[in-house]
């Protein structure tokens, strides 16, 4: 990721404890700059391969779009790299089931119009928060539970449903793993060598949830706390609704970072 932004944040969090107020207003910021940078990529590697020498060995791609983006294809690549990691650093790692259900098509492969390395980022990185909880809350046993993935094409939506057997997390801390400056990990060495860790910075799910976003899908945690958890990936089925979804910047816009301060009785949830 973007090296100087990630080293400010680990900066920032080492240094003092920081406000609330403070974090969120870092979150909004630090969405809209990703979103905004992700975009930016788009632009430049669309133009780069569709007006550049370069040869593509994806000739029914447009630029980085894939138009028949095979969704199984890319959950088995993303689970087959978070199991490599997983392994390095455990020795063990959970398998995966796959389920897709395509009732609107049937007996066709699950296709949509997508950006695969988007899709495979979010996926990778579900699949490694899945991982770490599976392999940490069994790691007295010798077997651990398999983690399941559901893929269903509806009308309207793709959904991928990842659940996991990894104890869960509490209701009211389930936001915190959507913040940058929150990992529940040690931070990790930059060893700068390419090597990746498997998780430490806190980044992996903000960016994966900015990922979905762009296209105006979505990532949404759902938990049972003392069981395990499962993430929904959200996308677009129809292309035509799939447009990109970038911040605005205007005079309002500044107004994104008022706190939103909301009554203190009973009808709200507290965290
Ligand atoms: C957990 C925490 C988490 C985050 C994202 C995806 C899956 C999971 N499982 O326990």
């Amino acid at each position: 990721m973007n090296f100087f932004v990630l080293q400010g944040v680990i900066e920032l969090k080492e240094s003092h404890p920081i406000d609330e107020d403070v974090k969120s207003k870092i979150n909004i910021f630090l969405d809209r700059f990703y979103t905004n940078r992700i975009g930016i990529r788009v632009l430049i590697n669309q133009h780069i391969l569709l007006y550049g020498s370069q040869l593509t060995n994806h000739p029914h791609h447009v630029g980085c779009i894939d138009p028949n983006c095979d969704v199984v294809e890319v959950v088995k690549d993303a689970f087959e790299k978070a199991k490599f990691l997983c392994e390095q650093y455990y020795l063990i790692s959970p398998d995966v089931d796959i389920i897709t259900h395509n009732p609107y098509e049937m007996n066709r492969p699950i296709n949509i119009v997508y950006v695969p390395s988007h899709l495979y980022h979010i996926l990778f990185e579900v699949l490694k928060n899945a991982m770490r909880a599976v392999v940490e809350t069994h790691s007295k046993e010798t077997e651990v539970p398999k983690i399941k993935v559901l893929i269903c094409k509806g009308q309207k939506d793709l959904t991928i449903k990842v659940s996991d057997q990894g104890g869960g997390v509490p209701y009211n801390k389930v936001h915190k793993l959507f913040e940058y400056m929150y990992s529940t990990a040690p931070t990790p060495n930059w060893k700068g060598d390419g090597t990746a860790p498997l998780a430490g910075y806190g980044y992996g799910l903000p960016l994966s949830r900015i990922y979905a976003r762009y296209f105006k899908g979505d990532l949404v945690l759902s938990s049972v706390e003392g069981y395990g958890t499962d993430a929904f990936v959200y996308l677009k089925v129809l292309s035509n609704e799939a447009n990109e979804c970038i911040p605005v910047y205007n005079k309002t816009s500044s107004k994104m970072y008022d706190t939103h301060i909301s009554a203190s009785d009973w009808t709200q949830t507290k965290r």
